[in-house]
Parts: C-alpha cells; sequence; structure tokens
C-alpha cells in the first residue's frame, strides 16, 4: 500500500542525489573546527539567514537550547509564547539543564504575542525578580497553524525589546517557509533576531541537523555550549553535506508543499464532520478538528492509517496533517477521497 505519510516533514527521507553528496563530502574533524563542508554549511546558513556567523548542531532542540544557554544565565528569564515549541515541546529544557526561567504570554492565534502582554512580563529592576534576557518567537509558528511573522511585526517586536535591553530569539526551524509564503528572503525577516535556529530536517529533506546563526561572539560562545550539551560533532560533514544540499536544491520547493497545504484544506473543509478554514493554511501545516458522532481525532487518525494516510491527533478533536516534498498534488487527490470514505462510512 502507498502510504501518505502527512504526521511531519520531519519524516522526509534522503534522495538518492543527498546521499551521493553526502556519500561524497570531505570531512575533517569539526571539534578541532577542521571540517571543511560543516565549515561551509555555517557560512552558507549565515548568509542565507544575514548573519555574521552560524553553529552545525544536531537538532532543533539543541538549536534552541544553545541558543538559550548563550543569551542567559542561570536564574535569568526568557518570555516566550505559551504555544512555542520550546515551552510546549522540548521537556523544559531550557530549565532543566539551563536553569533558565520560562515567562509565557499567551499566543495569539496567527502565532505573534501581544507586545502589551510581553511589555507586562518584562521584569522590574528588583531584588525578588528575575533578570529578563530575551524574547523567544517562533516563525513559522508551529502550533499556530504554522503561521508566518511577518517583517512589521518584527518591528514592533524589535523596538520594545530596544526599549528594555533585550535580545530577539527565533526558533526559525521552519524559517524558509515563512520567507516563502511572505515572498522574501530568510534575512529579510531574520534583521532584527540576535540569533535564529532552522532546521535542515524538516521540509529541507535532510536527515539531521539544525543551524544556529547570530553575531560571531555570540556563535563563539554558542559553540561553548553545544559542546557542554554534548552536542561537539567530528567528521559531521557527512551530515553538513546533506544540509548544503538541502540550502541549495530543496528551498525551492517549499511553494509546492504549501501549494499542497492548501489543496488538502481546501477539500477538507467541504467535508461534513471536518473544521477548518482553509484562510488560515499559509504554510505546510493544515490543522482541523473533527466534529462527527462516531469518530474522534484518535479513531480518525486509526481509521486513516489503515487505509495508508497518516496524520497526527493533537487532542480529543484536533488532528494535524503536513505536507513535504514526499508528497505530490496526487497524493492530496488520493488522501481526501479516503478522508471522504471514513467520514461516510462511520
Ligand atoms: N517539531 C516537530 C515535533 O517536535 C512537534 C514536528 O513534528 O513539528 N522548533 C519547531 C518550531 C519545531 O516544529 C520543531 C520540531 C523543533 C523546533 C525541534 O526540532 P527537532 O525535532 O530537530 O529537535
Amino acid at each position: 500500500m502507498h502510504t501518505i505519510d502527512l504526521r511531519s516533514d520531519t519524516l522526509t527521507k534522503p534522495s538518492e542525489a543527498m546521499r551521493t553528496a553526502m556519500a561524497n563530502a570531505e570531512v575533517g574533524d569539526d571539534v578541532f573546527g577542521e571540517d571543511p563542508t560543516v565549515n561551509r554549511l555555517e557560512a552558507v546558513a549565515a548568509e542565507m539567514t544575514g548573519k555574521e556567523a552560524a553553529l552545525f548542531v544536531s537538532s532543533g532542540t539543541m538549536a534552541n537550547l544553545v541558543s538559550l544557554l548563550t543569551h542567559c544565565s542561570r536564574g535569568d528569564e526568557v518570555i516566550l509564547g505559551d504555544q512555542a515549541h520550546i515551552f510546549f515541546y522540548e521537556q523544559g529544557g531550557c530549565a532543566a539543564l539551563g536553569g533558565i526561567h520560562p515567562r509565557t504570554v499567551p499566543n495569539l492565534p496567527d502565532g505573534t504575542l501581544d507586545l502589551a502582554a510581553v511589555e507586562t512580563a518584562i521584569r522590574a529592576d528588583n531584588v525578588h525578580f528575575p533578570i529578563t534576557r530575551v524574547i523567544a518567537l517562533e516563525n513559522t509558528h508551529n502550533r499556530c497553524l504554522g503561521t508566518p511573522l511577518p517583517t512589521a511585526y518584527m518591528d514592533k517586536v524589535k523596538a520594545l525589546a530596544d526599549t528594555y535591553g533585550l535580545k530577539i530569539h527565533v526558533d526559525g526551524a521552519r524559517i524558509f517557509n515563512a520567507a516563502a509564503a511572505l515572498d522574501t528572503d530568510a534575512a529579510t525577516l531574520l534583521q532584527h533576531a540576535d540569533s535564529v535556529s532552522f532546521c535542515l530536517s524538516k521540509g529541507l529533506g535532510a536527515p539531521v541537523g539544525s543551524l544556529v546563526c547570530g553575531p560571531r561572539d555570540f556563535i563563539d560562545r554558542a559553540r561553548r555550549n553545544r559542546k557542554v550539551v554534548g552536542g561537539g560533532m567530528r567528521q559531521a560533514g557527512i551530515l553538513a553535506a546533506a544540509g548544503l544540499f538541502a540550502l541549495e536544491e530543496n528551498v525551492r520547493n517549499l511553494p509546492a508543499d504549501h501549494a499542497n497545504a492548501l489543496k488538502l484544506a481546501h477539500g477538507l473543509a467541504e467535508l461534513p464532520g471536518i473544521e477548518l478554514n482553509p484562510a488560515g493554511v499559509l504554510t505546510n501545516i493544515v490543522f482541523f478538528r473533527i466534529n462527527h458522532p462516531e469518530l474522534n481525532a484518535e479513531s480518525l487518525s486509526a481509521a486513516l492509517g489503515a487505509q495508508g494516510v497518516k496524520a497526527l491527533a493533537l487532542g480529543p478533536d484536533l488532528l494535524r496533517a503536513v505536507t513535504h516534498y514526499h508528497i505530490t498534488a496526487q497524493d492530496i487527490d488520493q488522501a481526501l477521497i479516503i478522508f471522504k470514505k471514513i467520514l461516510q462510512a462511520a
């Protein structure tokens, strides 16, 4: 059975061409700074994000952790959204491993934070309080429908951060999806970010890897933090080659993933028992609710899975489907036929 796996864009497997690039990678010991392919990936990543320097790490989770460890000392505070991946899905790593205190404000449905709420959360200079150091944003915002954060919003965050002497970190796991959706480039979206993390192993199709990008001195300190969390890798050029291939060849595929997500959203919105607003689908992530007398998210996901369509159940009635480069427009048509069959039969 042909499986249409929409659980996540993390499921993408390296193509033959990417595997060839990996097999042929020139390597050295990256802890000594001697892996030419890692060095090249870091240079390309820095350039694409408009930053001075970059650091190759194993995952998005490590990229965010290393970034926050570099911005903050123990007891310092990060302000972030209550739906942020860093807050929701990273085991509280910044607190567990870094002693960094997370202060959440509610995410608005479009993934932004209300800036009046952020301002209220910023601590005054008072012996009782932690010191606020950094505002962490997410672009695109995974749990907020994959929505991209526009530059106009970033301008306002920057003005607020400057007023209080705070840094801005962007979890840009899918920053190239944001750039594609907003028809701009990542560097423009990140011009006010003091640091950004982005992933190679989501829609870009590499098997492993993320980058932290920022000013040279920040990246020098981040390199020390990568080592202390056990992230110093040796002949990592084999992985970096996949990352270079992802950046050079696969970024251009993202608009097709967005078109497929929108097609899926429009198709789902027409099915009785499914609730979603296709206008909210701006990138490759489609959230929808099941409102059916016989089905909930778990049972719908199981019924779909039995017919070769995989979607994630994320709540009693909430599901997520994510498009990526293994998913074609024909797959979306096929998935919609299967959804319809299940909803009618239940
Ligand atoms: N997101 C994964 C899961 O962890 C939920 C997914 O399937 O969407 N930031 C953002 C915004 C992410 O979406 C993710 C992964 C990460 C960071 C973490 O990346 P990894 O999995 O490489 O640690």
